[in-house]
């Protein structure tokens, strides 16, 4: 007799839809996974079918009883992936990635705890298997006459990928650029699922492999070469001048230079800003040169002075590199180090990755006290961040270097009613109209933090040094933009508006003679800039950046997608313009000597992580001739 293929599958869709309900069921108990809409719900409860469609439809290439075998020993595998994650989340808040599972220290934590993670209730996972082998033993119907067709099998195929094209649309649509943009495991496992998040996981980590498994030293004689030609004379008078103060770096979410000293219907943006970088040193030809990382990228450049990535978050991609970063740089200067930031630890990957980049402490969510009332749009308001932050600044060991990320001006700019400064703009675009009165609040808050550490006596000896993360506004808005700017914006515009604050303000020394300096430079000069100021030498650190304060260094920053601007040009989109016209120049000779250094630059950096070659750097022979030199200049000095 001839089966429906229904009938003929029906053992598979059974286990189906039992480990679907099952890894539902994980997701609702075992992970605190944050819902926000009924949309978001919707997907998170589809998102496990389209791989167990997938994984369990395997077995239709076998017949009788192996395939209810299969079937079998798929969901055991399966259930086991559910149960490693659950225990893994019970201690680290976390899922699992593959460098993790590598990363025998936290292995070490979990082996000896793991009986102690276990609990009763995990005992349900097994429920669905005892039905499946229930079912196999008592049903004969099952094991016979399961033959399937090859255009049944064609049909099934295409039915899972139309799953896993319905179920990405979804997500595209709910998180644009998801697999791109956002590399926040939660997202992940919420929008794609966590078996399908593990795959995703798996081909990361096989690429990444490869390119460093045929990396080898002599991959960096040649970057040595060229860093070492590029790397100018620091500031002699001024190294050393914040020597031994704590650091306090402070990130400005989505903060662009074109609301410095400007206003919007007649009132000033950024009030305590504009008299703030009065008494520092205001760099205003400073370019923002982040990717797809976004702020992780901001972090990644200012604490190696290295570029990110083209494509992806090299937060997320090569977490487990060996780098040189300024806490590690500074630690053996007695320096302890920290992040302060009210989100998920593993946004962004940033758990794991500041542990490659040996800070002593990430002060995430959880050190915060955040309600709904203290709460707006991405999180903890910025007020509030930064009183409970100088609080916690308090308790950290001195000297210290430490990173403050803000939140409240991020996209889609909300803000309380009782937080509006200043009105919004009126234009066709709601995000550049809402993005004022947050920068006006976050300027607010900035005003408060500053006034809070003179109460707390943290002023005085720290330097305090802000800068904006990455556009706010992107060319989408261009239209909103040429109103508010009252000026076309064209590619020359738009380089130009990837321009960010970047002040250095330290009491005492800045206050007295303050300065701006129009010199051309971008993230990647932080890194020297600081060090210098901190009497560190780091002249013979891998490093794309120079000191901004010095008249050596050249006039010229290259931004992550290719394009590059000196004291004269800009250079965008294979077209090079002068600044004093913004036109095109006709003669590509003034672009020309730095197109090839723009590209180098940056394909070097790629090659230094994608093959993780600072790991065949020699650091401690580096440590010593720095410290050696660092007393000479300083000697020098006095
Ligand atoms: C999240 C915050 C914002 O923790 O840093 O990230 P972004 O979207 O700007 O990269
Ligand atoms: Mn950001």
């Amino acid at each position: 007799m001839r089966k429906s293929f229904f009938s003929k599958i029906s053992f598979m869709l059974i286990a189906i839809l039992l480990m679907w309900l099952k890894t539902y069921a994980v997701y609702k108990t075992s992970f605190n996974i944050k819902i926000e809409n009924f949309a978001q719900e919707f997907i998170l409860f589809i998102n496990p079918l389209s791989f167990l469609l997938l994984i369990f439809g395997f077995g239709l290439f076998l017949k009788g009883k192996n395939r209810n075998r299969y079937i079998i020993a798929m969901s055991c595998v399966v259930t086991f992936v559910l149960l490693a994650n659950m225990v893994f989340y019970r201690f680290y808040n976390d899922f699992l990635t593959i460098p993790v599972l590598f990363q025998t220290s936290n292995m070490g934590d979990l082996g000896s705890s793991i009986s102690t993670l276990l609990e009763p209730t995990d005992i349900l996972l097994a429920v669905d298997i005892a039905v499946l082998i229930w079912l196999y033993k008592r049903q004969k119907t099952f094991q016979t006459n399961n033959v399937t067709t090859k255009k049944e099998r064609a049909a099934y195929f295409l039915f899972v990928a139309s799953v896993y094209f319905f179920n990405l649309g979804l997500s595209e649509a709910e998180r644009p650029q998801l697999l791109t943009r956002s590399f926040d495991r939660e997202m992940l496992v919420k929008n794609i699922s966590l078996f399908n998040f593990h795959i995703y996981d798996g081909v990361l980590q096989s690429k990444q492999s490869a390119q460093r498994a045929l990396a080898d030293s002599n991959n960096l004689t040649e970057i040595e070469n060229y860093v070492n030609a590029n790397a100018k004379d620091t500031n002699k008078s001024l190294f050393g001048a914040a020597k031994g103060r704590n650091v306090i770096l402070v990130s400005l979410e989505s903060t662009q230079s074109f609301v410095i000293n400007e206003k919007v219907n007649g009132q000033e943006i950024t009030p305590f800003l504009n008299d703030f970088i009065k008494e520092s040193f205001n760099f205003n030809n400073f370019y923002h040169q982040t990717g797809q990382g976004k702020t992780s990228d901001s972090e990644f450049i200012v604490d190696n002075s290295l570029y990110p990535l083209g494509r992806g978050a090299v937060f997320f991609t090569n977490a487990g590199n060996e780098y040189t970063a300024a806490p590690e740089i500074l630690k053996k200067r007695g320096y302890y180090s920290a992040v302060l930031h009210a989100n998920n630890k593993s946004f962004w990957n940033r758990d794991l990755m500041y542990q490659s980049f040996g800070y002593d402490k990430f002060l995430d969510v959880d050190s915060y006290d955040v309600t709904d009332k203290n709460s707006v749009g991405w999180g903890l308001k910025d007020k509030e961040f930064f009183e409970q932050s100088s609080e916690l600044l308090r308790t950290l060991p001195q000297p210290f270097y430490s990173k403050l990320i803000t939140l409240t001006n991020h996209f889609p700019f909300e803000l309380d009613e009782e937080d509006k400064m200043i009105e919004e703009f009126d234009s066709n675009s709601q995000t550049l109209n809402k993005y004022f009165p947050t920068v006006r609040y976050q300027d607010e808050a900035l005003k408060r933090f500053i006034e809070k550490l003179k109460e707390d006596g943290l002023y005085e000896n720290s330097m305090i040094v802000l800068y904006g993360d990455h556009y706010g506004i992107s060319e989408n808005h261009n239209e909103a933009m040429e109103q508010f700017l009252g000026k076309e914006v064209t590619p020359f515009e738009e380089v130009q508006l990837q321009k960010v604050p970047f002040v250095v303000h330290i009491p005492g020394i800045t206050d007295q003679q303050p300065k701006t300096i129009e010199k051309v430079g971008g993230q990647i000069d932080i890194r020297p800039t600081l060090m210098n100021l901190l009497g560190v030498d780091t002249k013979e650190q891998i490093q794309f950046g120079n000191d901004l304060l010095s008249d050596k260094k050249l006039d010229f920053t290259v931004l992550r997608d290719g394009s590059f601007i000196t004291d004269r040009v800009v250079y965008t989109d294979g077209v090079c313009y002068d600044k004093s016209t913004g036109k095109p120049v006709k003669e590509d000779q003034t672009c020309e000597p730095f197109a090839d250094k723009a590209k180098q630059e940056l394909s070097f950096s790629d090659q230094i992580i994608y093959g993780d070659l600072l790991r065949f750097y020699d650091q401690d022979r580096l440590d010593d001739s720095s410290e050696k030199k660092e007393k000479e200049t300083l000697d020098q000095a006095s």
